[in-house]
């Protein structure tokens, strides 16, 4: 059947798409609404789009290292995360949290350079132009709620944020990506490069972006640390030279961690048995050097030494090259008391039950009695305060 072109739903939806809209009334036209009501000559569109380049990359950089990290500790069931190069999380979560912040300046210029456009008159002339103005809008707000809300997390102002940051944070990452995607299709092209005094403000702007980067990079960069004014934690400072995340106190397992009667459930398909401290010294003990990099951005490497995992599961009675292990925490509550080993971690000669931190008994913070240690994972799946650990083999 031969269908003539405009009566076909494409070209139907076309008209549509493209219909003009009715004019608002000209009364409402004052204020930021009237003409020239924005002189400044330092707007352009060839500024606009520069800051938008680089803010495209940090978005970028920023939303496939979350989407990562996001995959570790929610592992999808094709999601396989390997345990070498120990540094690889340090890294790829320095990067989120690094291109995270320095988007801050970029966005409040790229905000300031095209504000003028929320009083565009008619607010809108299309179907098609309400829709791209509605992308905008989103794409404004997913990005300030990701900034805001990422930097709020740094500095672990929970309270502020009435919602589950984890969750919040992953989905509006989706929001704003999808919002920048239809940005990118539909945003007016820029028109050459940015003129002399132009090009100053992309200086200052980069230059503000770069030195965010350096007083937060410090937090994870050794060598940095002296600077690291805007990092809440530094590599160096805690107990036995460590930050701490979630003190012994706050986790409520003071008198828990100290009772003489404290052991480890070790729980596989050879049955249950259980560890004391003198059981658990008493196995081979090993060292190994590896960071704890938490999700918030910091990061500090120090020799742990224990019980290897593996040499645990082979005790419990299962096959230490496919075995997966829970490992959980005395903890009574909270979102972190407990996380699972897959089979790479496990395997892995690396992946420690540490009992000493540089050569001395872990401290309380640091998880004493024992705590988990594996290279290449977030912080947060480094479990403390082992009280149990569950194997099961791998099918
Ligand atoms: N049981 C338990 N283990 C835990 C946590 C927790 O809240 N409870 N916090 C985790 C987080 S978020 C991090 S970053 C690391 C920090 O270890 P540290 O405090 O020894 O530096 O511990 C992890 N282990
Ligand atoms: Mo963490």
């Amino acid at each position: 059947m031969v269908r003539h072109p405009d009566t076909g739903l494409r070209a139907r939806m076309a008209r549509y798409w493209l219909a003009p809209l009715p004019p608002p009334p000209e009364r409402l036209r004052r204020g930021p609404w009237r003409p020239d009501a924005f002189p400044s000559r330092r707007r352009s569109t060839a500024l606009t789009s520069r800051l938008g380049l680089w803010l495209g990359v940090a978005f970028g950089i920023c939303f496939v290292t979350g989407l990562l990290s996001h995959a570790i500790q929610h592992p999808p069931g094709w999601f396989w995360w390997p345990s070498r190069p120990v540094r690889l999380y340090q890294v790829t979560q320095g990067l989120h949290v690094i291109t995270g912040l320095a988007s801050a300046p970029l966005l409040v210029a790229k905000l300031w350079s095209v504000y003028p456009r929320l009083f565009t008159w008619p607010p809108a002339r299309t179907v098609a132009h309400a829709a791209e103005r509605g992308a905008v809008a989103v794409l404004v707000a997913a990005s300030l709620f990701q900034v805001v809300s990422g930097i709020l997390n740094i500095f672990q102002k929970y309270a502020l944020m009435p919602f589950f940051f984890t969750a919040a944070h992953h989905w509006v990452g989706w929001l704003l990506i999808g919002a920048m995607l239809i940005h990118l299709g539909t945003r007016p092209r820029s028109s050459g490069r940015p003129s002399a005094d132009r090009r100053r403000l992309l200086l200052g702007v980069g230059a503000a972006a770069g030195l965010i980067t350096l007083v937060t990079a410090g937090q994870t960069v050794r060598p940095l640390a002296p600077v690291a004014l805007l990092a809440p934690r530094r590599p160096g400072e805690g107990p036995q030279g460590l930050p701490v995340n979630r003190t012994a106190t706050a986790a409520g397992v003071v008198r828990l961690i100290h009772d003489p009667a404290y052991r480890i459930i070790l729980a596989g398909p050879g049955g249950e048995r259980s560890l004391d401290l003198a059981a658990l010294n008493a196995l081979p003990q090993h060292s190994a050097i590896l960071p704890i990099a938490c999700v918030e951005g910091w990061s500090s490497t120090a020799t742990w030494t224990g019980v290897r995992l593996r040499d645990l599961v082979a005790l419990a009675g299962a096959d230490p090259d496919r075995a997966v292990a829970e490992v959980e925490s005395v903890q009574a509550g909270g979102r972190y008391r407990a996380s699972v080993v897959a089979p790479e971690h496990v395997r892995d000669p690396l992946t420690l039950i540490a009992l000493r931190l540089r050569g001395e008994v872990l401290h309380a913070d640091h998880g004493y009695p024992a705590r988990l240690i594996a290279p290449n994972r977030p912080g947060v799946l480094q479990t403390k305060w082992v009280g149990r650990i569950t194997v099961r083999e791998e099918s």
